[in-house]
């Protein structure tokens, strides 16, 4: 592409001269890549001598700009032709040179914006060098498939050094048990050689013993060959993972490889971070920093126990795994019970959420909730306590840590690093795409969100992961015009504090897409009459069409018309504002359907967040714009799930749909919900929604910054379910059999489970380590991110 547009740019010099010109004559220093694409075609209508612009490898290089910035003489450009792939280059006005620049030089001119031209000296942060011997991907389909290409590239190196690669076999066999006792083999077996033998004798032997016998039976026998428990439980699942070592051991294949280790017991207990937030069972979601995260995190203790339990038993095993949650006691906690300690988490044996507070730097607890971007300076302190926490309960290391977010994220770095042992890291949702230049305006944010510290933290902890999984291919490399959470933080600068050359790696191959479901306990069809919970059918009545009370705004006239119905909580990036206002605005939508909303609280003073409060007014004024009650309900109020779940299906009922109309959406648990119940879904294009529903057919894509276009769009469904009443259950089906087969947490668990089996084996058995990061990370720490989060401490 760039050899084209090179081309392109020498021999038509005035055009290329007139287009720049005619951006930089806008004024705009910074112009984001929408805005040249709308300009470019303003430009090629009104310019004659620009025939054959609109198809020119430059039309092609500006469709995929994500940026531009222009200061006389200089038009610098950012062009990101695929996914994960980008070009800088830089145009001279007077010379007309156009050549490629490094991504530092880049960054240093987009500084100087903001340094009213000065160049400044600060800290480049590079991680390339330290990755340099680390196998990366190549393909952007690879992407988020880390494991696999793990499994492929090294089991062939294992193959290739043969006695090598069975030398770690047998070693990494020896490093397994509990406490003190020995899973697998046991000091008789010494060599490879003798394992092939033992394996051969003990296969044998099973094959002689009658079918129903289980390790207990066989233990004597098998010990005196080498053997300690771990293998399976029954003598065919025994005989089944000996077969299948033996196999390993003449020829590795990787797929081989990877049932085999899924078979070895290494996983009994999990530690999961997740400090900020109210994190509590009941009366929480909904409340601000409160929602998908905890839901997630609820659900997937649940799934992850069952599937430990399954897996320790059938190896053979009789350990209980236990799994600990620790979040942050908030003393204050109102309603919620996050002022308790300690809860054992409903519909599990031995998951409990330990509660440990944010202490003040005098050792005092810090009472009251606050923002999650407040909580830097308490980080390290909670991860020192988590630490003696979590070695008292379990009396041993943890198998794995999983964070949580930016905050769970850097404390699990600062956990695992310290107990050494396997951490794993969830983003559920970036700040930094979130909002529009928050790099690089930082300084202007800094009060509210302290993003230093944030994009600090992400990038220490993000880096330190041994693996990170995603709910979507979206949150790491986004799509062909959109990009991706993580890429985000390829290479960015945050002018005075630091310019990111190399901050993360999108093909390196510890990103794995393993997408969370929806509790199908909870969210299941509303055609499963006999399961439906119509006791709350009353009480759903009156949320929907009651009259107008303290904790709700607006009633709904007419009875018979469908509902639109939207539930998030009441941020600015969810957008709920937006939807009432593109309902208000579409006369035929309001003629054709209902609008119900629920989130946050009709009253702004019991608000304690301020983008909430914000929201909250602004709904108030479109109700009073647009005289909107007797069309729109509002609910300020919080659902507990079962009533969620009947909602979606009682709206299902009476042939509704739902919609989610936020700016950004990291994944999406309410779209899976609704989905799930067999609501026809509208969901926002920029992020996880966009692969979670396949247009048309489980759904629809509909854009936020198009409000008319996507109200047009619901006009369209509904009149055409008019027409055709099978539409309707059409994309009911169809959203109901994507969930089912992508969207499940059972499938999530048995993912993660084998994850962290193959990282342990491939960290134990290949240079994974990643030492070097870890010390340059080590630096970042204490040198970079220590004194940011310590300011905000001292902050009146
Ligand atoms: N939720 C709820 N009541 C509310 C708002 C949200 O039960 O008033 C639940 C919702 O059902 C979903 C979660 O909170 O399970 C929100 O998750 P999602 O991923 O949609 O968004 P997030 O809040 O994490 O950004
Ligand atoms: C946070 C979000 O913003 C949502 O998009 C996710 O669905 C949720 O976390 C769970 O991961």
């Amino acid at each position: 592409m760039l050899q084209k547009l090179m081309a392109y740019v020498r021999e038509n010099r005035e055009t290329v001269y007139s287009l720049f010109r005619c951006y930089q004559s806008r004024g705009k220093t910074l112009i984001l890549g929408s805005e040249l694409w709308d300009e470019f075609h303003v430009f090629c209508q009104e310019c004659r001598d620009a025939s054959g612009l609109d198809e020119s490898p430059l039309a092609d290089a500006l469709k995929k700009t994500q940026e531009a910035a222009v200061v006389d003489p200089w038009f610098y450009l950012d062009i990101r032709p695929s996914v994960a792939k980008w070009h800088y280059l830089r145009y001279h006005f007077e010379t007309m040179s156009f050549e490629e620049i490094s991504v530092s030089e880049f960054l240093a001119f987009k500084e100087s914006l903001i340094n009213n031209g000065r160049e400044e000296s600060i800290l480049e942060v590079d991680l390339a060098p330290f990755e340099r011997d680390f196998p990366k991907m190549s393909q952007t389909r690879s992407i988020g498939h880390g494991v696999e290409f793990l499994n492929r590239k090294f089991s062939s190196r294992l193959a290739s050094e043969l006695t090598k690669g069975d030398e770690l076999l047998l070693s990494f066999l020896r490093v397994h048990g509990y406490r003190d006792t020995p899973f697998m083999i046991n000091n008789s077996i010494t060599t490879v050689k003798e394992l092939r033998g033992a394996l051969m004798q003990a296969v044998e032997h099973l094959e002689r013993q009658s079918r129903g016998l289980q390790w207990h039976d066989l233990e004597h026998d098998l010990r005196v060959m080498g053997f300690e428990a771990g293998w399976g439980r029954s003598i065919d699942g025994i005989k089944k993972t000996m077969m299948m070592l033996s196999d390993l051991l003449e020829a590795s294949d990787h797929q081989n490889l990877e049932r085999f280790l899924g078979r070895i017991p290494m996983i009994f207990n999990m530690v999961i971070l997740s400090p900020h937030g109210y994190f509590g069972q009941d009366h929480v979601l909904g409340l601000p920093d409160t929602g998908g995260q905890v839901v997630y995190i609820l659900d997937q203790v649940r799934a992850l126990e069952r599937e430990m339990k399954k897996r320790i038993y059938n190896q053979g095993l009789d350990v209980d795994p236990q799994i600990l949650i620790l979040t942050r006691l908030i003393p204050e906690a109102g309603e919620t019970t996050c002022n308790q300690e300690e809860e054992l988490v409903n519909g599990t044996e031995n998951v409990r959420i330990l509660r440990i507070p944010f202490r003040q730097e005098d050792g005092s607890v810090l009472r009251h909730w606050i923002s999650r971007f407040e909580v830097w300076p308490y980080l390290e302190a909670f991860a020192k306590e988590a630490e003696k926490e979590v070695l008292s309960r379990l009396g041993r290391r943890p198998d794995l840590v999983i964070g949580n977010y930016s905050d769970g994220n850097l404390a699990a770095t600062l956990l695992a690093r310290r107990l050494e042992v396997t951490q794993c890291n969830i983003a559920h949702a970036l700040e930094k795409t979130k909002y529009l230049y928050s790099a690089l305006y930082w300084q202007n944010m800094e009060k509210p969100y302290h993003f230093s510290c944030q994009f600090t933290a992400d990038l220490i902890a993000m880096n330190s992961a041994d693996f990170i999984i995603t709910s979507s291919y979206q949150e790491i490399a986004g799509s062909s015009d959109v990009v991706g959470q993580y890429e985000s933080y390829s290479s960015f600068t945050m002018p005075g504090l630091q310019r990111i050359i190399h901050g993360v790696d999108v093909f390196d191959p510890k990103f794995n897409i393993v997408s969370p479901g929806a509790d199908a306990e909870v969210y299941f069809p509303f055609s499963e009459h006999d399961r439906r919970l119509v006791g709350l059918h009353g009480e759903i009545e009156q949320l929907i069409f009651g009259r107008e009370e303290s904790d709700s705004r607006g009633w709904l006239d007419d009875k018979e018309k469908p509902i639109i119905f939207s539930m998030a909580r009441l941020d600015h990036i969810k957008n709920l504002t937006g939807l009432v206002q593109w309902f208000a605005e579409s006369e035929e939508l309001r003629n054709l359907a209902n609008l119900l909303i629920i989130g946050g609280t009709v009253h702004p003073d019991d608000s304690g967040d301020s983008e909430e409060r914000e929201q909250i007014e602004k709904m108030h004024e479109l109700f009073e714009q647009h005289d909107l009650a007797g069309k729109v309900r509002w609910l300020g109020m919080r659902l507990d799930k079962n009533l969620s779940g009947e909602l979606y299906r009682y709206i299902a009922d009476h042939k509704g749909v739902f919609v989610q109309p936020a700016f950004f959406e990291a994944f999406g648990l309410t779209v899976i919900e609704a989905m799930a119940s067999g609501l026809p879904t509208f969901a926002t294009r920029y992020g996880g929604p966009l692969e979670i529903i396949e247009d048309g057919v489980s759904g629809f894509h509909i854009d936020p910054n198009h409000g008319a276009r996507a109200a047009e769009i619901l006009v369209e469904f509904f009149l055409r379910s008019l027409e055709t009443p099978s539409y309707w259950q059409q994309l009911s089906q169809g959203a109901i059999k994507r969930v089912e087969s992508k969207y499940t947490w059972k499938r999530y668990a048995k993912r993660l489970l084998s994850l962290t089996c193959i990282y342990g084996f491939w960290k134990y058995a290949t240079n994974l380590e990643r030492q070097e990061t870890h010390r340059y990370l080590e630096m970042l720490y204490h040198l970079q991110f220590r004194p940011l989060a310590s300011s905000i401490s001292h902050e009146d």
